[in-house]
């Protein structure tokens, strides 16, 4: 049985469509998770949307309909997105599932076996926009008077009967686990910036709502619903089988397990403060890192529905394609910094790296073949040194370089790799001209094409997790078997296999065609 690889997204708020920061952030994840599939890894990846809480309720009121209506409306527009982006998910969740209800209780009732729950009363500052309480030291005034979170959201002074969790009993643990798991909080900056607020102290932590009721109800208190932020970090759990499927858990959620939380920079206090606190409190299972990623910005600005920039990654799919569109986002922005997309950015990347760089590659040698060989592939026969220095240099790229970064959580640097061996791709197709080989020397001439078409190959499945529909089309093209398209069974041992099976290539439809910048407004 290979080794299990867990991997979460954040669920996203669904009390709107979804906008093209969670797209970044699905997109991400999903080049994570199908890499560690092609490295023989048993992956879960789970995704979904967190239904709960005072702002659901809120703007479900001011469209009149009830929170389950609204929870439902706009699930369906995330799962739409997802499905269209080629998300690779295992589970899509609604927290307002009966399972993750189930879950959400069971977390709770060990936190309280563990004395670790008590019922008080809350004062303080609460911001429903980001359904936070915040410390007095921590309120910022804003335009006349106004009291602000840190993040800029309006903050209220709210009173009402609460359970509390001892958070300030864990800050000695937190500290202790940030320092013997290092790279528990990912990146440097966002590890730095938590570990200040730890050591600052810990107040504890408002963990019950009387105000509302659209939420998952406190077992054995009536009136009172559990902060939606219980609820949304436990659907980690839900996933993976918590309370009931033991089996589960044991390969998903497991001590030591590999596990992995994909998430946005506004939300890491959440996922490296409050959740291993709630975890370690209830006895269970750690995962072992947190990526907080940055924020993905419009021509540099900070989207807003105000403002209008908000782009939708549904129509910036139909525009550019999803390929072009998951390939823009995880090669131009360095994941964990912010980056800013624009259509221009978009058209130029597409058609300098996957049109010109890597699909006119493909293009020249395939057609090449097809023309000049009839179809037949090539046979390998002496091959000189610039080909094995070729092979050498990909094979380096595919198999080493690229699954570190990966590996690291590093997509643009795999994709810089990749592109890089492509670039030697094109040095050596002009080098060696085997469109001057024809006339001089045609068993030289197919050497070199034989090793193009083991060297294109190869980058098409080093690139499968970031346009998985172009990558398998290309692949398909060529005869590549199923089997083959994976990292860690890479190697050229297919090539001859296809070149006895009397397997013939015929000029392929441009994989990548030129994109032209739409007109000026829609983008
Ligand atoms: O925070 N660029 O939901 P959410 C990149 N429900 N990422 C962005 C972004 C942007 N402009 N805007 C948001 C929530 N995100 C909670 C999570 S998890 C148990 C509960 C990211 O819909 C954001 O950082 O506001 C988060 O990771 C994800 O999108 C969902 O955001």
């Amino acid at each position: 049985m290979s080794k299990p690889f867990t991997i979460t997204t954040a669920i996203s708020y669904p009390n709107g469509r979804p906008h093209i920061g969670h797209a970044y952030e699905v997109i991400a994840t999903d080049a994570i998770a199908r890499f560690q599939r092609m490295m023989g890894r048993d992956v879960f990846f789970q995704t979904g949307t967190d239904e709960h809480g005072l702002k659901m309720a809120q703007t479900a009121r001011a469209r009149g309909i009830e929170p389950r209506a609204l929870a439902d409306e706009m699930a369906s527009y995330f799962r739409e997105m997802n499905d269209r982006l080629n998300i690779s998910y295992d589970r899509f969740i609604r927290t307002s599932e009966p399972d993750h209800h189930r879950a959400s209780q069971a977390i709770w009732q060990a936190m309280e076996a563990s004395g670790d729950l008590y019922l008080g009363r809350y004062e303080g500052w609460y911001s429903v926009r980001d359904e936070a309480f915040y410390d007095e030291k921590e309120i910022v005034e804003g335009e006349g008077g106004a009291k602000l979170s840190p993040q800029g959201t309006p903050v209220e002074w709210t009173v009402e009967e609460s359970w509390f969790f001892r958070l300030s009993a864990y800050q000695d643990r937190l500290l202790a686990l940030y320092r013997d798991q290092p790279d528990f909080i990912q990146p440097e900056s966002r590890r730095n910036e938590i570990l200040r607020f730890v050591e600052g102290g810990l107040s504890d932590l408002s963990v019950s709502r009387t105000s509302f009721d659209w939420g998952v109800k406190v077992p054995g208190a009536e009136g009172h619903v559990m902060y939606v932020w219980v609820d949304a970090l436990t659907n980690y759990l839900t996933g993976c089988g918590y309370p009931d499927d033991a089996d589960r858990m044991a390969r998903y959620w497991a001590e030591g397990g590999d596990i992995t939380h994909i998430i946005g920079k506004d939300i890491v206090r959440f996922h490296t403060v409050y959740w291993p606190a709630f975890l370690m409190s209830a006895k269970l299972p750690l995962p072992r890192r947190v990526f907080g990623h940055g924020f993905l910005l419009n021509r540099g600005e900070k989207m807003s529905k105000s403002v209008g920039n908000v782009a939708d990654p549904m129509a910036l799919a139909d525009t550019f394609g999803v390929d072009q569109l998951r390939y823009f986002l995880l090669s131009e922005v360095t994941f964990g910094n912010d980056g800013s997309y624009s259509a221009e950015a978009i058209v130029q990347r597409s058609n300098s790296d996957l049109g010109n760089a890597f699909g006119n590659l493909a293009q020249r040698t395939l057609s090449f073949i097809a023309k000049n060989l009839g179809g037949r592939l090539p046979a390998i026969n002496n091959r000189a040194e610039a080909d094995e220095e070729l092979l050498t240099l990909i094979d380096r790229a595919v198999r080493m370089d690229m699954p570190k970064a990966m590996d690291e959580l590093a997509p643009s640097v795999a994709i810089d790799h990749w592109l890089r061996a492509a670039f030697a791709c094109n040095q050596y197709i002009d080098a060696q001209a085997p469109w001057t080989l024809r006339k001089t020397d045609p068993e030289r001439m197919e050497v070199v094409l034989a090793t193009l078409y083991v060297a294109i190959a190869q980058l098409a499945v080093a690139i499968l997790p970031v346009i998985p529909a172009s990558a398998a089309a290309l692949l398909d093209h060529m005869g590549v078997p199923a089997d083959k398209r994976r990292y860690d069974a890479i190697g050229s041992n297919w090539y001859d296999d296809l070149v006895q099976s009397g397997f013939t290539i015929e000029a392929p439809r441009p994989l990548f065609p030129r994109l032209e910048l739409p007109d000026a407004q829609e983008a």
